[in-house]
């Protein structure tokens, strides 16, 4: 039967309507359970073995085009919608978006469900099903204040599937619902996304915001993502949910096992259980535990059998991102767990002298990387500079001991999302251009090599980019009320708001060239600065940063003698929805974290296939991005990670002695508590921020700052020769082949998970 037809049929039967007839909010319904329907009749990948990936985050972002694109009936679907004057697109916007992740660790784990779905592997991604996720940012007077996401509606991807479990607390048992969200592959494959929720969730326990009862764990489990960590509450409740997930996952993978005959102490012939991070790091003690006391397996055996199993994977270096749970909060928690966590801690010093690798340490912490690393068969970085500064520093004293764990894996998106769907205008061209290989095989890209020099190909991959800027234009000017001019250079830094990513040092840039128009010193084109960041809720200094960039959003756009010249946007609830309107728009993508801070970075590789072009430290990934297109096609900056090791080995660093002697950053500096800032913003959150500039700076922003003003500004210059600025577009298209996640899946599935 055609699709017409069969839509016809589904909205009769759903509203008694025609497609004609309905609203756009019925047809989006419509669309969504006809696709669901198609979804469903996708045999499910299978195989001798199957890969779990635990992850506390999987920011999915919205599903339906990605659903439709993946099952290649996005354009039928489109021009079937057309033909009653309806638009997709419409439907799309109607889409709310889960927002069950944070950031670039939450969307990795979504893009690696994406590949391997399309590698046709069975896997499986296993999480929490929160019922609000991570906050929603609106902007009051300058601040960033967050209100509850609600994303679930009557009609969702969700699908209960009756499998429940029941977790035990210290406080008593509850027990879980398990939902499941189908993850199609691109053409063929289909898995599954499990999302655990709790059966007595509680959503009147929200007050106001994302205010609510952390005690009543009972009842608010899986109310939200990341709670504020800032107090103990927050902390317990973080091990709940980490426990939850874990306890969940560990009884769902025994029943899988079972259910298939496996002998469960041949467990990594079946299962390979993937540790996104140590969040869920419990799932170690916890298939012990259940081997141990519910299967009858000797603790030995067990701790073989798990050993076997699991991998973990690093995702970032930061010592204030590495979990230590003191043992107290576990006991109170979890307290069946304890006796197993003491005793992987009792095998390690009985076999290492070191302190530093022990799991518990002297002041009753525990480690959870550690457990990890000694119970898990793999350690993996995710991009090669992070992947050495971990072997080489932050877990040096595990790779002396396990060097033959340690590897890298490269991180990577997936280019259905990044680009077939974000960018439609663009694979379109790429397609006319150099067929359409490369939306199987990413490599393919490089044949555009071929044809830099013909104009023509130029032209038209600029001529997308001026249509995404158009849209991107009007899409700011409807939600933000800020008009931007589409010849504008348009910059943009779009990521967590954190102080390694350097966002202030960016805003210290955009106060220099402010000053400068204001002496008369105009640039050749206009420039947009666009921002898109959400800050943890209990992060001061991040707090402060966005009030400046709000501030000077203020006093730039507002000014006649500079506003024709320049504009500042910082874009309110940026998400995965709004980074794929960012993205495309993009000339000039801003990656300038501090060297050795950003483990890879993933957003450095979707501007990229883009088009953009790179603006960077050497730090993450972007050093792989330079290695592919080369020095000429990318702009590098600042000290590189050695330098800023030995900075903080020797303490040498102050930001004072380069505010004191360079009268340009001094001046720039100066301007958060002049009375130009002062009078816009708030003199309280400004002057902080100024101080912690001048007397702590504890990401070296005024170390790189001069230096990067003056690549920006060789950059801006170079955007006016046209030509040149098109084939680095072009060269920085046709390179980014290699970060598609089909690659990295391959390599994860080659090296550590063994599919066959
Ligand atoms: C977490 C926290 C939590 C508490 C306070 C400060 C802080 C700072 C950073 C983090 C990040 C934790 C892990 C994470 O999200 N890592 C990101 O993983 C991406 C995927 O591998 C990678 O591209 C990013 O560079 C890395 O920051």
């Amino acid at each position: 039967m055609d699709m017409e037809k069969q839509l016809n049929e589904l909205t009769g039967k759903m509203f008694g309507k025609t497609i004609a007839a309905c609203t756009d909010a019925q047809l989006y319904q419509g669309v969504m359970q006809f696709t669901k329907a198609l979804l469903s009749d996708r045999p499910v990948n299978t195989g001798s073995k199957k890969i779990y990936y635990l992850s506390m985050e999987f920011l999915i972002g919205k599903l339906l085009s990605n659903n439709l694109i993946n099952l290649g009936i996005y354009e039928e679907l489109e021009s079937v919608l057309r033909k009653y004057g309806k638009k997709l697109s419409d439907m799309e916007e109607l889409e709310p978006e889960p927002s069950l992740g944070n950031g670039g660790l939450g969307r990795l784990a979504a893009c690696f469900l994406d590949s391997i779905a399309t590698l046709g592997l069975p896997g499986d991604g296993v999480g929490l099903n929160y019922h609000y996720g991570l906050f929603r940012q609106v902007f009051q007077e300058r601040l960033q204040k967050a209100e509850k996401n609600e994303w679930i509606e009557e009609n969702s991807w969700l699908t209960d599937t009756g499998v429940a479990f029941e977790v035990a607390f210290g406080k008593g048992k509850v027990t879980s619902v398990l939902y499941d969200i189908d993850v199609i592959g691109y053409g063929s494959g289909h898995n599954k996304l499990h999302l655990f929720d709790l059966q007595s969730v509680d959503e009147g326990l929200v007050e106001k915001g994302i205010c609510f009862d952390k005690k009543a764990v009972m009842k608010n489990l899986t109310l939200f993502l990341y709670p504020d960590d800032s107090d103990v509450e927050g902390n317990l409740l973080r091990i709940y949910q980490e426990y939850f997930l874990c306890s969940n996952a560990a009884q769902l993978i025994v029943k899988e096992l079972k259910e298939k005959g496996c002998d469960l102490s041949h467990m990594e012939q079946y299962a390979a259980v993937q540790i996104n991070d140590t969040h869920p790091a419990f799932v170690i003690p916890e298939l012990i535990r259940i081997l141990t006391w519910e299967e009858g397996y000797t603790m030995e055996d067990a701790v073989n059998i798990v050993s076997r199993t699991c991998a973990y994977t690093n995702h970032t270096i930061l010592a204030e991102a590495l979990e230590k749970w003191p043992l107290s909060y576990i006991q109170e928690a979890v307290p069946q767990i304890v006796p197993i966590i003491k005793e992987l801690d009792a095998r390690v010093a009985k076999q290492y002298k070191d302190p530093k690798v022990r799991i518990i340490d002297d002041e009753k912490r525990v480690h959870m990387a550690h457990i990890a690393i000694h119970y898990g068969y793999s350690v993996n970085g995710v991009a090669a500079i992070h992947t050495e500064i971990l072997k080489n520093s932050e877990l040096n004293a595990f790779y002396r001991i396990y060097p033959d764990k340690f590897n890298n894996k490269t991180n990577g998106i997936t280019f259905r999302r990044w680009l077939l769907s974000c960018n439609r205008e663009l694979s379109k061209l790429l397609t006319d251009v150099i067929g359409d290989g490369y939306q199987r095989n990413a490599g393919e890209l490089e044949k555009l090599l071929e044809k830099k020099e013909e104009l023509w190909v130029l032209d038209a991959i600029d001529g997308v980019k001026r249509k995404k800027k158009e849209d991107l234009a009007d899409f700011i000017r409807r939600t933000e009320g800020i008009s931007l001019d589409a010849d504008a250079v348009f910059d943009i830094q779009a990521k967590r708001l954190h102080e390694y990513k350097r966002q202030q040092m960016n805003a210290l840039y955009i106060i220099h060239k402010y000053l400068e128009i204001k002496e008369g010193r105009r640039p050749a084109r206009p420039m947009a600065f666009i921002f898109g960041a959400k800050a943890a809720p209990a992060y001061v200094i991040a707090q402060d940063i966005i009030h400046l960039l709000l501030v000077l959003s203020e006093i730039v756009n507002h000014d006649p003698e500079v506003s024709p010249y320049m504009k500042v946007v910082m874009v309110e609830n940026y998400n995965v929805s709004y980074a794929e309107k960012l993205i495309p728009a993009c000339d000039v993508s801003e990656q300038i974290s501090l060297a050795s801070k950003e483990a890879s970075g993933t957003g450095n590789m979707k501007f990229m296939l883009n088009g953009a072009v790179t603006l960077g430290t050497r730090d993450g990934a972007n050093v792989e991005i330079r290695q592919l297109v080369g020095d000429d096609n990318i702009y590098i900056f600042g000290q590189d990670s050695e330098a800023v090791i030995a900075h903080y080995a020797k303490g040498d660093y102050r930001a004072g002695d380069y505010y004191e002697n360079n009268p340009v950053i001094h001046r720039a500096v100066d301007f958060l508590i002049s009375d130009k800032a002062v009078r816009v913003g708030s003199e309280e959150h400004l002057r902080r921020l100024h101080r912690e500039l001048v007397e702590k700076d504890w990401f070296m922003t005024l170390l790189d700052l001069e230096e990067y003003i003056g690549v920006k500004d060789r950059m801006f210059a170079d955007y006016e020769d046209r030509l040149k600025w098109k084939k680095m577009m072009l060269v920085n298209i046709a390179r980014a082949g290699y970060f598609s996640s089909d690659r990295t899946i391959e390599e994860y599935n080659r090296d550590i998970w063994k599919l066959r």
